[in-house]
């Protein structure tokens, strides 16, 4: 019989006197559309990988390997008893990253009209398979799918997380696994917040005083550093092979302190009239204090400055889209400032993102937004935004309400799994969410994984799974169930009171 995968009403969907009990595997996000049989598919001990793309299919050799089986690689179509298929054309209605997937006694049947939809396939795969392959080196196991199948495709486009890297520095090793966690949940887009008063992240070859001095700096017991322009495009490597873009933020004319440490001549009065007031000669700022820094918007040489950074991340960024930051400033000139930003930005062929005070500015129409108060009413109409609501994605509040070292300023009964869970919406702008974690007090792996983890895996949901399919109580058992292989990977998660964590 067929059985619509509908988590809130069953677990087990065999007869009662069935020995071996077929459970409907936990998937998240939760596929678009799915129905099992009753059945299970075992993988035999030496695999056939059939395919025209055979380009296409090292991640699912790669899982295949680290479950102890044995693969191949043919050229051709139905030739093993796994079968990858990419067609543009015929399968173009399911997009870049959507694949079907067919469980059947004689094997596995992958579709989908490019790359990326493979590689979502093999993550569904993944999250069937036994989490001992987390462990990272390969087991024998055996491997029993439920048969079935699977139609699915993401709603948004964009599916993000942000890693304040400037309160507290967190390097490449941290970055790529969190990378690796992003994709196991299907997320897209990694922000990079880069620059702050605190500290600046990234080397510019041409302005090296940012990383000589304003690298040096965090808050009081954070880390400082940087990444190297090596690394930062190694970490570009990693995450694009896992569908993965990176978008770095350079905030401006704001949160600049790290900078005008560096070089002072951006500063409009020599650190004079800064507020909170500066030690003479001036001092890395390892307070939590926002809104007090700037560049000096009225001298054109900031200008110079501006362009030169972007120019240079420009050049290293594979990814379309550049972040200028903007928030949290009050200035005649802002705008002015904003505008001339976008400009250089686009001079570079990239695309403009900002924090939504960006929008005052009449900037171009392809900038892209990133609401987080959701107070901005955008001058220029139906500008792209990107939903980061503090009161569901700062997740740098409190799992529950007065957990330490959390910043609750939005809410401050925290952000919970189900706040983060809420998000519903009909505004054909939206492209999707990202949820930022700020590090004024995350000053650790650990600390930074209790954040994500598992709110980032409610966010995944939400941005993949079409509304009406979500459900919060089915997400709390699929989760719960996802507790093994959490610990499996080492992710020092929050564990959720009302979760059942196995
Ligand atoms: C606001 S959100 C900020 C950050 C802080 C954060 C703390 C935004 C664009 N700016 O500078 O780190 O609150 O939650």
């Amino acid at each position: 019989f067929l059985y619509s995968c509908d988590a809130n009403k069953s677990e087990s969907i065999a007869s009662e006197d069935d020995t071996n009990e077929v459970v409907a595997p936990s998937i998240i996000p939760l596929p678009s559309e799915v129905n099992w049989d009753n059945k299970y598919y075992r993988l035999p001990a030496e695999n056939i990988i059939c395919t025209d793309n055979p380009e296409t299919v090292s991640w699912l050799q790669k899982l295949l390997h680290e479950a102890g089986l044995n693969t191949s690689v043919q050229t051709g179509s139905d030739c093993g008893n796994w079968n990858v298929q990419i067609n543009s054309e015929k399968l173009e209605s399911l997009g870049e990253e959507g694949y079907e997937l067919y469980i059947t006694d004689k094997g596995v049947k992958i579709k989908a009209a490019a790359e990326a939809g493979v590689f979502y396939a093999v993550q569904t795969l993944r999250q069937m398979f036994p989490v001992e392959i987390e462990k990272g080196e390969s087991v024998s196991t055996t491997v029993d799918l439920p048969q079935g199948t699977i139609q699915d495709q993401p709603t948004y486009q964009w599916r993000g997380t942000m890693v304040d890297m400037a309160r507290s520095f967190f390097g490449l090793d941290y970055l790529k696994r969190h990378v690796d966690r992003m994709a196991l949940y299907k997320m897209n887009r990694l922000h990079l917040h880069l620059t702050d008063d605190q500290g600046w992240r990234i080397e510019i070859k041409g302005k090296p005083k940012l990383t000589e001095i304003g690298s040096k700096g965090s808050v009081v017991r954070g880390r400082s550093g940087y990444l190297t322009q090596e690394e930062y495009l190694e970490l570009q490597d990693y995450a694009l092979a896992r569908n993965i873009i990176i978008i770095p933020e350079i905030d401006m004319p704001g949160h600049i302190y790290s900078a005008l440490l560096s070089y002072p001549e951006l500063n409009c009065d020599n650190f004079e009239n800064l507020s909170p007031k500066r030690a003479t000669p001036p001092e890395l700022f390892r307070n939590y204090n926002v809104g007090w820094s700037k560049l000096c918007l009225e001298n054109p040489k900031i200008y110079e400055f501006v362009s030169e950074v972007i120019g240079e991340m420009a050049a290293i960024t594979k990814g379309p889209w550049i972040h200028i930051g903007g928030d949290e400033i009050e200035d005649p000139r802002y705008k002015e400032f904003v505008v001339k930003a976008d400009s250089i930005v686009r001079a570079y062929d990239k695309i403009t993102i900002g924090w939504e005070e960006v929008t005052q500015a009449e900037v171009s129409p392809d900038l892209i937004s990133q609401s987080w108060r959701g107070t901005v009413e955008s001058v220029v109409p139906d500008i792209k935004v990107i939903h980061s609501l503090c009161s569901q994605f700062y997740f740098d509040h409190g799992n529950v309400p007065g957990q330490e070292n959390t910043n609750n300023w939005c809410k401050k009964s925290g952000v919970s799994l189900e706040d983060a869970y809420s998000f519903d919406n009909e505004d054909p702008n939206i492209i999707g969410v990202e949820v930022p974690v700020w590090s004024e007090f995350v000053l650790t792996d650990e600390m930074m994984d209790n954040r994500f983890w598992p709110r980032a895996i409610a966010a995944a949901e939400i941005a993949w799974t079409p509304g009406a399919q979500r459900d919060y109580a089915s997400f709390k058992k699929r989760l719960g169930r996802h507790g093994d292989r959490l610990r499996a990977l080492n992710i020092n998660f929050f564990r959720t009171p009302g979760i059942d964590w196995g």
